[in-house]
Protein backbone atom coordinates (compact mmCIF):
# COMPACT_ATOMS: atom_id res chain seq x y z
CA UNK A 1 0.00 0.00 0.00
CA UNK A 2 0.86 3.53 -0.52
CA UNK A 3 3.01 5.07 2.61
CA UNK A 4 0.82 8.02 3.67
CA UNK A 5 2.25 11.08 5.02
CA UNK A 6 2.60 11.02 8.72
CA UNK A 7 -0.39 8.90 9.70
CA UNK A 8 -0.96 7.59 12.94
CA UNK A 9 -2.16 7.29 16.27
CA UNK A 10 -2.23 9.16 18.40
CA UNK A 11 -1.24 11.68 15.82
CA UNK A 12 1.96 14.29 16.28
CA UNK A 13 3.02 15.95 13.29
CA UNK A 14 6.32 17.57 12.47
CA UNK A 15 5.98 21.37 13.74
CA UNK A 16 8.50 22.27 11.12
CA UNK A 17 7.21 20.63 7.82
CA UNK A 18 6.14 23.05 5.42
CA UNK A 19 5.42 21.84 1.73
CA UNK A 20 7.43 22.08 -1.69
CA UNK A 21 5.94 26.17 -2.59
CA UNK A 22 5.69 24.79 -5.64
CA UNK A 23 2.92 22.07 -4.67
CA UNK A 24 -0.94 22.82 -4.45
CA UNK A 25 -0.82 20.20 -1.99
CA UNK A 26 0.52 20.17 1.87
CA UNK A 27 0.49 16.33 1.64
CA UNK A 28 0.58 14.86 -1.83
CA UNK A 29 0.15 11.55 -1.29
CA UNK A 30 -2.88 11.77 1.08
CA UNK A 31 -4.78 14.41 -0.67
CA UNK A 32 -4.81 11.98 -4.48
CA UNK A 33 -4.29 9.20 -3.42
CA UNK A 34 -6.13 6.20 -5.11
CA UNK A 35 -9.84 6.69 -2.61
CA UNK A 36 -10.10 3.02 -1.93
CA UNK A 37 -6.71 2.56 -0.48
CA UNK A 38 -7.42 5.81 1.65
CA UNK A 39 -10.67 3.78 2.73
CA UNK A 40 -8.52 0.85 3.50
CA UNK A 41 -6.06 2.78 5.88
CA UNK A 42 -9.12 4.83 7.72
CA UNK A 43 -10.91 1.40 8.35
CA UNK A 44 -8.33 0.40 10.85
CA UNK A 45 -8.21 3.84 12.35
CA UNK A 46 -12.00 3.99 12.87
CA UNK A 47 -11.13 0.92 15.19
CA UNK A 48 -8.05 2.04 16.56
CA UNK A 49 -9.99 4.84 17.72
CA UNK A 50 -12.97 3.30 19.14
CA UNK A 51 -10.43 1.07 21.38
CA UNK A 52 -8.46 3.87 22.80
CA UNK A 53 -12.28 5.66 23.24
CA UNK A 54 -13.57 2.18 24.63
CA UNK A 55 -10.56 1.95 27.01
CA UNK A 56 -10.65 5.57 28.03
CA UNK A 57 -14.48 6.76 28.53
CA UNK A 58 -16.99 5.34 30.39
CA UNK A 59 -19.38 6.82 28.12
CA UNK A 60 -18.54 4.92 24.77
CA UNK A 61 -18.22 1.98 26.99
CA UNK A 62 -21.19 2.07 28.60
CA UNK A 63 -23.35 3.34 25.17
CA UNK A 64 -21.44 0.66 23.17
CA UNK A 65 -21.70 -2.53 25.65
CA UNK A 66 -25.23 -1.83 25.82
CA UNK A 67 -25.66 -2.87 22.12
CA UNK A 68 -22.67 -5.39 22.58
CA UNK A 69 -20.77 -3.52 19.73
CA UNK A 70 -17.05 -4.14 20.35
CA UNK A 71 -14.68 -1.89 18.88
CA UNK A 72 -12.76 -5.08 17.62
CA UNK A 73 -15.73 -6.06 15.75
CA UNK A 74 -14.94 -2.93 13.35
CA UNK A 75 -13.66 -4.52 10.42
CA UNK A 76 -15.79 -3.85 7.15
CA UNK A 77 -17.71 0.25 7.07
CA UNK A 78 -20.87 -1.65 7.18
CA UNK A 79 -20.11 -2.98 11.02
CA UNK A 80 -19.15 0.87 11.62
CA UNK A 81 -22.16 2.75 10.40
CA UNK A 82 -24.04 0.42 12.93
CA UNK A 83 -22.29 2.19 15.67
CA UNK A 84 -24.89 4.22 17.67
CA UNK A 85 -24.28 7.98 16.71
CA UNK A 86 -24.06 10.21 19.70
CA UNK A 87 -26.09 12.88 20.03
CA UNK A 88 -25.89 16.41 21.54
CA UNK A 89 -28.73 15.85 24.35
CA UNK A 90 -26.33 12.47 25.14
CA UNK A 91 -22.99 14.81 25.80
CA UNK A 92 -25.36 17.61 27.99
CA UNK A 93 -26.29 14.82 30.08
CA UNK A 94 -22.77 13.39 30.55
CA UNK A 95 -21.20 16.96 31.28
CA UNK A 96 -23.97 17.23 34.24
CA UNK A 97 -23.38 14.30 35.50
CA UNK A 98 -19.69 14.26 34.78
CA UNK A 99 -18.46 18.16 35.44
CA UNK A 100 -17.18 19.90 33.26
CA UNK A 101 -16.55 18.05 30.36
CA UNK A 102 -18.36 14.77 30.89
CA UNK A 103 -16.92 11.22 31.08
CA UNK A 104 -16.08 11.06 27.11
CA UNK A 105 -12.94 13.13 28.02
CA UNK A 106 -10.63 10.59 27.36
CA UNK A 107 -7.41 12.38 29.02
CA UNK A 108 -6.31 13.60 32.28
CA UNK A 109 -8.92 17.32 33.20
CA UNK A 110 -5.11 18.82 33.72
CA UNK A 111 -3.85 18.06 30.22
CA UNK A 112 -6.81 20.41 28.62
CA UNK A 113 -5.18 23.27 26.95
CA UNK A 114 -7.81 25.26 25.63
CA UNK A 115 -11.73 25.44 27.28
CA UNK A 116 -14.42 26.46 24.21
CA UNK A 117 -18.21 25.94 24.70
CA UNK A 118 -21.60 26.23 22.69
CA UNK A 119 -23.26 29.43 23.15
CA UNK A 120 -26.01 27.97 25.01
CA UNK A 121 -28.92 29.95 23.64
CA UNK A 122 -30.61 26.58 23.71
CA UNK A 123 -29.94 25.20 27.41
CA UNK A 124 -27.25 24.54 29.03
CA UNK A 125 -23.86 24.92 27.59
CA UNK A 126 -21.42 22.25 26.82
CA UNK A 127 -17.68 22.61 27.11
CA UNK A 128 -15.43 21.67 24.68
CA UNK A 129 -11.97 20.39 26.85
CA UNK A 130 -9.24 20.16 24.25
CA UNK A 131 -5.79 18.43 24.92
CA UNK A 132 -2.61 20.54 24.37
CA UNK A 133 -1.71 18.30 21.73
CA UNK A 134 -4.73 17.53 19.83
CA UNK A 135 -4.81 21.60 19.84
CA UNK A 136 -1.42 21.45 17.88
CA UNK A 137 -3.03 18.54 15.22
CA UNK A 138 -6.20 20.85 14.80
CA UNK A 139 -3.31 23.79 14.25
CA UNK A 140 -1.71 21.35 11.44
CA UNK A 141 -4.85 20.01 9.71
CA UNK A 142 -6.07 23.41 9.27
CA UNK A 143 -2.91 24.77 8.17
CA UNK A 144 -2.89 22.08 5.27
CA UNK A 145 -6.64 22.84 4.70
CA UNK A 146 -5.22 26.67 4.16
CA UNK A 147 -2.66 25.63 2.09
CA UNK A 148 -5.37 23.73 -0.13
CA UNK A 149 -7.19 27.21 -0.47
CA UNK A 150 -4.01 28.50 -1.52
CA UNK A 151 -3.27 30.77 1.71
CA UNK A 152 0.82 31.14 1.63
CA UNK A 153 3.23 31.85 4.69
CA UNK A 154 3.72 35.34 5.30
CA UNK A 155 0.41 36.19 4.19
CA UNK A 156 -1.84 37.95 6.59
CA UNK A 157 -5.02 36.80 7.33
CA UNK A 158 -7.81 38.55 8.99
CA UNK A 159 -10.41 36.95 11.54
CA UNK A 160 -13.30 38.74 11.98
CA UNK A 161 -15.27 36.60 14.12
CA UNK A 162 -15.87 36.34 18.07
CA UNK A 163 -13.06 35.60 20.01
CA UNK A 164 -14.86 34.03 23.12
CA UNK A 165 -16.32 30.38 23.25
CA UNK A 166 -16.76 30.46 19.99
CA UNK A 167 -14.11 27.75 18.43
CA UNK A 168 -14.12 29.09 14.74
CA UNK A 169 -12.19 32.28 15.16
CA UNK A 170 -9.51 30.12 17.20
CA UNK A 171 -9.11 27.22 14.99
CA UNK A 172 -8.73 29.49 12.22
CA UNK A 173 -6.28 31.49 13.91
CA UNK A 174 -4.23 28.30 15.20
CA UNK A 175 -4.11 26.93 11.58
CA UNK A 176 -2.90 30.19 10.13
CA UNK A 177 -0.31 30.36 13.02
CA UNK A 178 1.45 26.63 12.07
CA UNK A 179 0.99 28.08 8.40
CA UNK A 180 3.46 30.97 9.45
CA UNK A 181 1.15 33.72 8.52
CA UNK A 182 1.05 36.75 10.22
CA UNK A 183 -2.32 36.56 11.97
CA UNK A 184 -4.75 39.82 12.79
CA UNK A 185 -6.96 38.53 15.52
CA UNK A 186 -9.87 40.94 14.55
CA UNK A 187 -12.94 39.73 16.40
CA UNK A 188 -16.46 40.89 16.22
CA UNK A 189 -19.48 41.45 17.98
CA UNK A 190 -18.35 44.73 20.16
CA UNK A 191 -19.73 47.84 19.51
CA UNK A 192 -18.57 50.18 16.47
CA UNK A 193 -16.44 47.22 15.50
CA UNK A 194 -17.08 46.80 12.21
CA UNK A 195 -16.30 50.11 11.14
CA UNK A 196 -13.16 49.71 12.53
CA UNK A 197 -12.46 46.59 10.83
CA UNK A 198 -13.68 48.10 7.63
CA UNK A 199 -10.55 50.76 8.31
CA UNK A 200 -7.99 47.96 9.42
CA UNK A 201 -9.15 46.27 6.49
CA UNK A 202 -8.05 49.25 4.48
CA UNK A 203 -5.07 50.24 6.09
CA UNK A 204 -3.20 46.33 6.53
CA UNK A 205 -4.63 44.89 3.23
CA UNK A 206 -4.51 41.34 4.19
CA UNK A 207 -4.55 38.53 1.72
CA UNK A 208 -7.15 35.91 3.86
CA UNK A 209 -10.34 36.87 5.45
CA UNK A 210 -12.20 34.65 7.88
CA UNK A 211 -15.93 35.23 9.27
CA UNK A 212 -19.39 34.18 8.77
CA UNK A 213 -21.08 34.97 5.51
CA UNK A 214 -23.58 37.43 6.62
CA UNK A 215 -20.90 39.25 8.87
CA UNK A 216 -18.71 39.52 5.57
CA UNK A 217 -21.71 41.09 3.97
CA UNK A 218 -22.57 43.63 6.69
CA UNK A 219 -19.12 44.68 6.74
CA UNK A 220 -19.34 45.16 3.07
CA UNK A 221 -22.43 47.36 3.87
CA UNK A 222 -20.76 49.28 6.91
CA UNK A 223 -17.67 49.73 3.86
CA UNK A 224 -20.18 51.12 1.68
CA UNK A 225 -21.97 53.40 3.85
CA UNK A 226 -18.56 54.57 5.15
CA UNK A 227 -17.44 55.57 1.25
CA UNK A 228 -14.87 52.67 0.82
CA UNK A 229 -15.37 49.96 -1.51
CA UNK A 230 -14.36 46.50 -0.01
CA UNK A 231 -12.70 45.84 -2.91
CA UNK A 232 -9.62 48.12 -2.07
CA UNK A 233 -9.25 45.80 0.84
CA UNK A 234 -7.21 43.56 -1.67
CA UNK A 235 -8.61 40.28 -0.13
CA UNK A 236 -7.62 37.32 -2.34
CA UNK A 237 -9.20 34.45 -0.03
CA UNK A 238 -12.34 34.45 1.71
CA UNK A 239 -13.13 31.76 4.03
CA UNK A 240 -16.23 30.85 5.93
CA UNK A 241 -17.85 28.51 8.51
CA UNK A 242 -20.55 28.54 10.97
CA UNK A 243 -23.67 28.71 8.45
CA UNK A 244 -24.63 28.50 5.01
CA UNK A 245 -24.24 31.34 2.96
CA UNK A 246 -20.87 30.28 1.01
CA UNK A 247 -21.98 27.83 -0.94
CA UNK A 248 -26.21 29.58 -1.28
CA UNK A 249 -25.08 30.65 -4.76
CA UNK A 250 -26.92 35.12 -4.62
CA UNK A 251 -25.09 34.60 -1.45
CA UNK A 252 -21.57 34.00 -2.54
CA UNK A 253 -21.92 35.75 -5.72
CA UNK A 254 -22.46 38.75 -3.48
CA UNK A 255 -19.85 38.30 -1.49
CA UNK A 256 -17.43 37.89 -4.44
CA UNK A 257 -18.64 40.92 -6.34
CA UNK A 258 -18.50 43.07 -3.40
CA UNK A 259 -14.72 41.87 -2.47
CA UNK A 260 -13.54 40.61 -5.34
CA UNK A 261 -11.99 37.62 -3.80
CA UNK A 262 -12.21 33.82 -3.95
CA UNK A 263 -15.27 32.41 -1.63
CA UNK A 264 -14.53 29.50 -0.04
CA UNK A 265 -17.21 27.61 2.33
CA UNK A 266 -15.53 25.20 5.29
CA UNK A 267 -17.14 24.09 8.35
CA UNK A 268 -18.45 20.94 10.42
CA UNK A 269 -19.32 21.62 14.10
CA UNK A 270 -17.29 22.86 16.66
CA UNK A 271 -17.22 19.13 18.22
CA UNK A 272 -15.74 17.91 15.72
CA UNK A 273 -12.54 20.75 15.52
CA UNK A 274 -10.64 20.54 13.23
CA UNK A 275 -13.95 21.65 11.84
CA UNK A 276 -12.47 22.46 8.61
CA UNK A 277 -12.35 19.23 7.25
CA UNK A 278 -15.07 19.82 5.36
CA UNK A 279 -13.14 22.42 2.95
CA UNK A 280 -13.37 23.71 -0.63
CA UNK A 281 -10.04 24.31 -2.12
CA UNK A 282 -8.65 27.12 -4.31
CA UNK A 283 -9.03 24.49 -7.42
CA UNK A 284 -11.87 23.39 -6.31
CA UNK A 285 -13.70 26.54 -4.97
CA UNK A 286 -17.22 25.66 -5.06
CA UNK A 287 -18.95 23.38 -2.77
CA UNK A 288 -17.01 21.53 0.23
CA UNK A 289 -14.44 18.19 -0.31
CA UNK A 290 -14.59 16.17 2.54
CA UNK A 291 -10.99 15.74 3.73
CA UNK A 292 -11.69 11.72 4.70
CA UNK A 293 -7.86 10.94 5.95
CA UNK A 294 -8.80 14.02 9.06
CA UNK A 295 -11.91 13.29 9.77
CA UNK A 296 -14.08 10.66 8.81
CA UNK A 297 -17.49 11.95 7.20
CA UNK A 298 -20.67 10.23 6.09
CA UNK A 299 -23.36 11.43 4.79
CA UNK A 300 -26.56 9.43 6.40
CA UNK A 301 -30.04 8.42 6.41
CA UNK A 302 -31.56 10.32 8.94
CA UNK A 303 -33.47 7.94 10.73
CA UNK A 304 -31.72 4.90 10.47
CA UNK A 305 -27.93 6.26 10.18
CA UNK A 306 -26.69 4.23 7.36
CA UNK A 307 -24.85 5.86 4.65
CA UNK A 308 -26.95 6.75 1.29
CA UNK A 309 -24.91 6.22 -1.78
CA UNK A 310 -23.69 9.14 -3.86
CA UNK A 311 -25.50 11.28 -5.40
CA UNK A 312 -28.27 11.46 -2.73
CA UNK A 313 -29.00 13.69 0.24
CA UNK A 314 -28.71 12.63 3.77
CA UNK A 315 -26.93 14.04 7.41
CA UNK A 316 -23.79 14.64 7.94
CA UNK A 317 -22.47 12.17 11.03
CA UNK A 318 -18.85 12.48 11.60
CA UNK A 319 -15.88 10.85 13.34
CA UNK A 320 -12.26 12.38 14.98
CA UNK A 321 -9.44 10.43 12.86
CA UNK A 322 -6.77 12.10 15.33
CA UNK A 323 -8.36 13.73 18.83
CA UNK A 324 -7.35 11.85 22.26
CA UNK A 325 -9.41 14.82 23.78
CA UNK A 326 -13.34 14.20 23.59
CA UNK A 327 -13.11 12.21 20.48
CA UNK A 328 -16.36 12.14 18.79
CA UNK A 329 -17.43 8.58 17.45
CA UNK A 330 -20.79 9.25 14.91
CA UNK A 331 -21.30 12.47 16.17
CA UNK A 332 -25.14 13.52 14.39
CA UNK A 333 -25.17 17.13 12.94
CA UNK A 334 -28.45 17.16 12.22
CA UNK A 335 -27.50 19.19 9.56
CA UNK A 336 -28.51 18.14 5.52
CA UNK A 337 -26.33 18.20 2.54
CA UNK A 338 -26.16 15.93 -0.86
CA UNK A 339 -22.70 14.03 -1.75
CA UNK A 340 -21.13 12.97 -4.57
CA UNK A 341 -17.78 11.00 -5.07
CA UNK A 342 -16.45 12.62 -8.83
CA UNK A 343 -12.73 14.03 -10.57
CA UNK A 344 -11.98 17.47 -8.37
CA UNK A 345 -10.49 19.77 -10.46
CA UNK A 346 -8.06 20.39 -8.04
CA UNK A 347 -7.03 16.97 -7.81
CA UNK A 348 -7.98 15.79 -4.53
CA UNK A 349 -9.72 12.42 -4.51
CA UNK A 350 -12.28 13.67 -1.70
CA UNK A 351 -15.91 13.53 -1.88
CA UNK A 352 -17.90 16.23 -2.11
CA UNK A 353 -20.63 18.29 -1.09
CA UNK A 354 -21.46 20.26 -4.26
CA UNK A 355 -23.63 22.80 -2.27
CA UNK A 356 -22.27 22.83 0.56
CA UNK A 357 -24.48 22.15 3.94
CA UNK A 358 -27.58 23.87 3.05
CA UNK A 359 -28.92 24.12 6.62
CA UNK A 360 -30.38 22.29 10.05
CA UNK A 361 -32.93 19.69 9.58
CA UNK A 362 -34.60 21.58 12.69
CA UNK A 363 -34.75 25.25 10.53
CA UNK A 364 -36.35 23.28 7.91
CA UNK A 365 -40.17 25.48 7.53
CA UNK A 366 -42.79 22.82 6.90
CA UNK A 367 -45.45 24.51 5.86
CA UNK A 368 -48.63 22.96 4.36
CA UNK A 369 -47.48 20.06 3.34
CA UNK A 370 -43.65 21.61 1.93
CA UNK A 371 -40.77 22.24 3.25
CA UNK A 372 -38.56 25.40 2.72
CA UNK A 373 -35.37 26.05 3.32
CA UNK A 374 -34.48 29.92 4.61
CA UNK A 375 -31.31 29.40 2.67
CA UNK A 376 -33.91 29.37 -0.56
CA UNK A 377 -35.36 32.54 0.87
CA UNK A 378 -32.31 34.23 1.11
CA UNK A 379 -30.86 33.28 -2.29
CA UNK A 380 -34.02 34.28 -4.01
CA UNK A 381 -34.01 37.74 -2.43
CA UNK A 382 -30.22 38.15 -2.91
CA UNK A 383 -31.09 38.16 -6.84
CA UNK A 384 -34.17 40.83 -6.68
CA UNK A 385 -33.20 44.14 -7.81
CA UNK A 386 -34.11 46.73 -5.40
CA UNK A 387 -33.75 44.36 -2.34
CA UNK A 388 -32.30 46.48 0.94
CA UNK A 389 -30.03 43.05 2.35
CA UNK A 390 -32.08 41.84 5.13
CA UNK A 391 -35.32 40.06 5.52
CA UNK A 392 -37.21 38.06 8.36
CA UNK A 393 -39.14 35.57 7.74
CA UNK A 394 -42.23 35.26 10.21
CA UNK A 395 -44.45 31.76 10.28
CA UNK A 396 -47.80 31.78 11.87
CA UNK A 397 -51.32 29.78 12.18
CA UNK A 398 -54.26 32.25 11.35
CA UNK A 399 -57.00 30.22 12.31
CA UNK A 400 -56.37 26.50 10.55
CA UNK A 401 -53.74 27.79 8.17
CA UNK A 402 -50.19 28.27 8.22
CA UNK A 403 -49.30 31.28 7.02
CA UNK A 404 -45.34 32.17 5.56
CA UNK A 405 -44.95 36.16 6.03
CA UNK A 406 -41.67 37.32 4.15
CA UNK A 407 -40.36 40.78 5.07
CA UNK A 408 -37.61 42.57 3.20
CA UNK A 409 -35.89 45.59 2.93
CA UNK A 410 -35.98 47.67 0.03
CA UNK A 411 -33.83 50.43 -1.31
CA UNK A 412 -36.65 52.24 -2.90
CA UNK A 413 -38.78 54.84 -1.42
CA UNK A 414 -42.12 54.55 0.15
CA UNK A 415 -44.55 55.12 -2.01
CA UNK A 416 -42.34 53.74 -4.99
CA UNK A 417 -42.68 49.89 -3.92
CA UNK A 418 -46.00 48.06 -5.22
CA UNK A 419 -43.94 46.99 -8.62
CA UNK A 420 -41.07 45.57 -6.38
CA UNK A 421 -43.93 44.17 -3.93
CA UNK A 422 -45.63 42.61 -6.75
CA UNK A 423 -42.85 40.98 -8.44
CA UNK A 424 -40.57 40.43 -5.30
CA UNK A 425 -43.68 38.47 -3.78
CA UNK A 426 -44.89 36.29 -6.70
CA UNK A 427 -41.58 35.31 -7.80
CA UNK A 428 -41.04 34.19 -4.52
CA UNK A 429 -44.20 31.87 -4.59
CA UNK A 430 -43.31 30.78 -7.77
CA UNK A 431 -39.67 30.19 -6.58
CA UNK A 432 -40.69 28.15 -3.22
CA UNK A 433 -43.88 26.52 -4.26
CA UNK A 434 -45.69 27.72 -1.37
CA UNK A 435 -47.62 30.78 -0.95
CA UNK A 436 -46.32 33.99 0.51
CA UNK A 437 -47.27 37.16 2.44
CA UNK A 438 -44.81 39.44 1.25
CA UNK A 439 -44.17 42.99 3.07
CA UNK A 440 -41.39 45.63 2.50
CA UNK A 441 -39.48 47.80 5.00
CA UNK A 442 -37.12 50.52 4.82
CA UNK A 443 -33.19 49.31 3.99
CA UNK A 444 -31.11 48.95 7.34
CA UNK A 445 -34.09 48.49 9.40
CA UNK A 446 -33.78 45.07 10.35
CA UNK A 447 -30.82 43.80 12.63
CA UNK A 448 -27.59 42.29 11.25
CA UNK A 449 -26.06 39.37 12.30
CA UNK A 450 -22.51 39.99 14.13
CA UNK A 451 -22.33 36.19 14.25
CA UNK A 452 -24.40 33.60 12.85
CA UNK A 453 -28.08 35.13 11.19
CA UNK A 454 -31.32 34.18 12.71
CA UNK A 455 -33.75 35.03 10.33
CA UNK A 456 -37.40 32.86 10.68
CA UNK A 457 -39.83 33.64 13.86
CA UNK A 458 -41.67 30.38 14.24
CA UNK A 459 -45.21 31.67 15.76
CA UNK A 460 -46.93 28.69 15.65
CA UNK A 461 -48.04 27.10 18.94
CA UNK A 462 -47.05 23.20 18.18
CA UNK A 463 -43.12 23.94 16.76
CA UNK A 464 -42.58 26.63 20.00
C1 LIG B 1 -23.52 25.41 6.56
C2 LIG B 1 -17.88 25.04 12.38
C3 LIG B 1 -17.97 26.25 13.27
C4 LIG B 1 -16.88 26.20 14.30
O1 LIG B 1 -17.80 27.37 12.48
C5 LIG B 1 -19.32 26.31 13.91
O2 LIG B 1 -20.15 27.16 13.60
O3 LIG B 1 -19.57 25.34 14.82
P1 LIG B 1 -20.88 25.31 15.74
O4 LIG B 1 -21.03 26.61 16.46
O5 LIG B 1 -20.78 24.06 16.52
O6 LIG B 1 -22.10 25.20 14.75
C6 LIG B 1 -22.18 24.08 13.91
C7 LIG B 1 -23.38 24.22 13.02
O7 LIG B 1 -23.27 25.41 12.24
C8 LIG B 1 -23.47 23.09 12.02
O8 LIG B 1 -24.12 21.97 12.58
C9 LIG B 1 -24.23 23.75 10.89
O9 LIG B 1 -25.62 23.79 11.18
C10 LIG B 1 -23.71 25.17 10.91
N1 LIG B 1 -22.56 25.34 10.01
C11 LIG B 1 -21.27 25.50 10.35
N2 LIG B 1 -20.52 25.66 9.24
C12 LIG B 1 -21.37 25.61 8.18
C13 LIG B 1 -22.67 25.40 8.67
N3 LIG B 1 -23.75 25.30 7.86
N4 LIG B 1 -22.33 25.62 6.00
C14 LIG B 1 -21.21 25.72 6.76
N5 LIG B 1 -20.03 25.92 6.20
Amino acid sequence: MTQMEEWAFPTRYDQDYLPDPESPYWFPVRETMDPEERDAAVLPRLREVMEYAYANSSFYKDKWDAVDCKPADITSFEAFEQVPVVTKAEMRESQADHPPFGNYLCIEPTDVHHIHGTSGTTGQPTAFGIGRRDWEVIADNHARILWGMGVRPGDTVFVAALFSLYLGSWGAMAGAERLRCRVLPFGAGAQGMTSRAVNWLARLKPTAFYATPSYALRLAEVAEQEKIDPREFGLKVMFFSGEPGASVPKVRSAIEEAFGATVIDCGTMAEMTPFMSASATAGTPDGMLLWQDIVWHEVCDPETFRTVPYGDEGTPVYTHLERTSQPMIRLASNDLTRWVMEDNPCGRTYPKLPQGVYGRIDDMIHIRGENVYPTEVDNYLRGVDDYGGEHQIIVRRTGSMDEMIVRAETTLPEGQRSDFEQRTGSGLQSFLGVRVTFESVDANTLERAEHKSRRVVDEREHTR
